[in-house]
This record gives structure tokens, C-alpha cells and sequence, in this order.
């Protein structure tokens, strides 16, 4: 990751490149805003975005549904800075809403996995995420993979404006590197996963809720237990679930909580003592030796201890991996989810 963002990786083939973000970093760096624009779990990562380049580039970030942004009449200034996320790079809403944007002068940068895709071309530049196809149809390795370029850029971005000084850039940059192996680590507790995924197979609805970084999380998992598990689950702001959400909670309600440690935890233990105390089922996401919120969930799974701003990269893991359990649980072929298609080409 150091290398590449030192450029001296550009050459190589298949390796994640910044040559393409290089050219418009003076653009990116002077940007009124940054406008996000992607649909589905490639959103989730533009949402985990605007966190992370409001805080390390202190840019003003937008993240928007393109199935809606390309239908309304958006204001975009000459000089706007678009980053298209995409997996299949071949999205119509995402490529439709881009075509639009760069016609009223808007920067084009596009973080895609398929090089060469109808996005890739419609872009000025951008960055590959080389993540390789998905197997199934619900996207899962691309929203890490899609998470980890975008890290990539906001580091360049930030040290290069001067919003990031060199202590934390570098300490980011061993975070990222160390991403991998805390992964393998998630990995090996697909086993306990499993086992949730029994107890919990037979829920009508669940609740996920994550602040700050892992608030996007929270709604990915939502997502993948929808796509792939046909449960009705519903992602929020923990802080938002008293403004409506906390009506749904009885014994009956399981609450996935993406509650690592982060400058939002005390917090979030506040919403799990509110969820416990209406009785809903607290299923928790944790930082690796928290007591604290082990001793409050009904269940825990542990990730490796990690920078907020990486975070989302391990927490996203056991949601994907339980609502893949809960999938096949139900005997549902979770590669291929009724009704879904790979890419969404109208
Ligand atoms: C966006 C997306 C996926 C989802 C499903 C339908 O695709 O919404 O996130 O899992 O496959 O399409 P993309 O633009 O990231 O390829």
C-alpha cells in the first residue's frame, strides 16, 4: 500500500493503482465537494467514504443513490469532483448519472472492479479495485475491496492537502496493511457464525444499528440478510432508533449491533443497555476482549482491534458471514437470490 501510493506500483498489472487519482490531485485537493454516487452495497461503501475524506481531507462529501440522482435536475458546479462506485463497473444508474454529471463539467473518477467496463470508460480517472469477480450475486468481497481504495485515495489526498500529518498518515498506512491478516483472523470464526445463524434463523425482521464508520456498516448488513436470507431487516444510526425504531423492539426482535471500539463506543453501549432493557435479542460486533459489551449482549463476535477508520473492513465480515449461514440455513441457494441480477443494466 505504501508503494502504491508512492506510484512506484503503477506499473504493474493487477495491482490497485493511484496513477489514475495522481493526475487529478490538485482537482480533488481545491474540490468545493466530493459527490459519491453508486446504488446498493457500493453505496454503503460511498457513505463509509464521506466519513472518511470529511475527516482526513476535510472536504465537504455528498453521497447519492445514482437511480435517483439521475432522474432529478442536481446542482453541480464546474469543478465537482464525482467518484462513481460500482462492482460490475456496468450499473445503468451509476454510468447514466455520470454521463449527465460530466456533461455539466463535473469530474469523473470511477472506483470499479471491471476494467475496461462502461463506467471505467465514461471516467477521467479513477483507481481499479482488482478484487475479481464475485461468485455469487450479492456483493461482498467488492464493498472491502471497494473500501480499501477509497481509504487509499483520502490518504493520498489528505497527506497531500496537509489535512493528514505524517504520524497518522503512516499509522493509517501500517492499519491498512495489517487489514489482511486481522481478516483471516475474522475468518476463523465462521463456526461460532454458523452457530448464530441457527439460533437465529427464524427471525421475521431484524434491527441493525453502528454509529459514526460502522453506521454504513449496520446498513450493509441489513442489506446482505435481505439480498440473500429474505429476512426483513432494517439498517439505522443507533442514535436515530429513538426517533422511531425502538417501537419495533420486543423478545422477539434481533438487534445486530456493529459496536467496535471507536470514538462512538460509549455510546453505543448506551443503545444496547436501551434495547436490552425493551428485551430485544442484542447481537454484537465487538472489539476482541471488550468485557464490557460482552457482558450487556445476548451474543458476540470479536474482531481484531483496529483503527475506526479500517474498522469497517472486519466488522462488515460476520454480517456478511451470518446472514450467508442464515441463507443456507433456510436450504436457499445464496449464490443466486431470487429476484436479483449481477449487474443492473436498465
Ligand atoms: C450495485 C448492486 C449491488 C447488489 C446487486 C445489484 O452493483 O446494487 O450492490 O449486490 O448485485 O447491484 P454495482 O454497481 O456495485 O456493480
Amino acid at each position: 500500500i505504501y508503494d502504491c501510493l508512492r506510484g512506484r506500483l503503477d506499473a504493474e498489472k493487477g495491482t490497485i493503482t493511484m496513477s489514475g487519482i495522481q493526475k487529478y490531485a490538485e482537482q480533488i485537493m481545491n474540490a468545493n465537494r466530493i459527490i459519491m454516487v453508486a446504488c446498493g452495497t457500493s453505496w454503503h461503501a460511498g457513505l463509509v467514504a464521506e466519513y472518511i475524506f470529511e475527516e482526513l481531507c476535510r472536504i465537504n462529501v455528498e453521497v447519492e443513490y445514482a437511480s435517483e440522482f439521475r432522474y432529478r435536475n442536481p446542482v453541480i458546479n464546474k469543478g465537482d469532483v464525482i467518484i462513481a462506485i460500482s462492482q460490475s463497473g456496468e450499473t445503468a444508474d451509476t454510468l447514466v448519472a455520470i454521463e449527465n454529471a460530466k456533461k455539466q463539467g463535473a469530474i469523473i473518477l470511477g472506483v470499479v472492479n471491471v476494467v475496461g467496463s462502461s463506467i471505467s470508460r465514461v471516467s477521467d480517472g479513477g483507481a481499479y479495485t482488482h478484487a475479481g469477480p464475485e461468485i455469487g450475486v450479492a456483493s461482498t468481497k467488492a464493498f472491502t475491496a471497494q473500501l480499501a481504495v477509497l481509504t487509499m485515495i483520502a490518504l493520498k489526498i489528505g497527506y497531500e492537502k496537509g489535512t493528514l500529518d505524517k504520524d497518522r498518515y503512516m499509522r493509517l498506512l501500517d492499519e491498512l496493511n495489517s487489514v489482511p491478516d486481522k481478516v483471516k483472523v475474522v475468518l476463523e470464526q465462521q463456526e461460532r457464525i454458523k452457530a448464530l445463524a441457527e439460533k437465529y434463523k427464524d427471525a421475521s425482521d431484524a434491527l441493525f444499528l453502528g454509529r459514526g464508520y460502522n453506521f454504513p456498516v449496520a446498513l450493509e448488513g441489513a442489506l446482505k440478510l435481505k439480498e440473500i436470507s429474505y429476512i426483513h431487516a432494517e439498517g439505522y444510526p443507533a442514535a436515530e432508533m429513538k426517533h422511531g425504531p425502538i417501537a419495533l423492539v420486543d423478545e422477539n426482535l434481533p438487534v445486530v449491533f456493529v459496536a467496535t471500539k471507536d470514538s462512538y463506543h460509549e455510546k453505543v453501549i448506551s443503545n444496547m443497555q436501551e434495547i436490552k432493557a425493551r428485551k430485544g435479542k442484542v447481537i454484537a460486533v465487538i472489539t476482541e476482549g471488550d468485557e464490557h459489551s460482552t457482558s450487556l449482549a445476548d451474543d458476540v463476535i470479536e474482531v481484531p482491534e483496529a483503527d475506526e477508520i479500517v474498522a469497517p473492513m472486519l466488522s462488515v465480515i460476520p454480517l456478511q458471514l451470518l446472514s450467508y449461514y442464515v441463507g443456507v440455513a433456510k436450504g436457499y441457494d445464496v449464490d443466486k437470490p431470487r429476484n436479483l441480477a449481477k449487474s443492473v443494466t436498465v
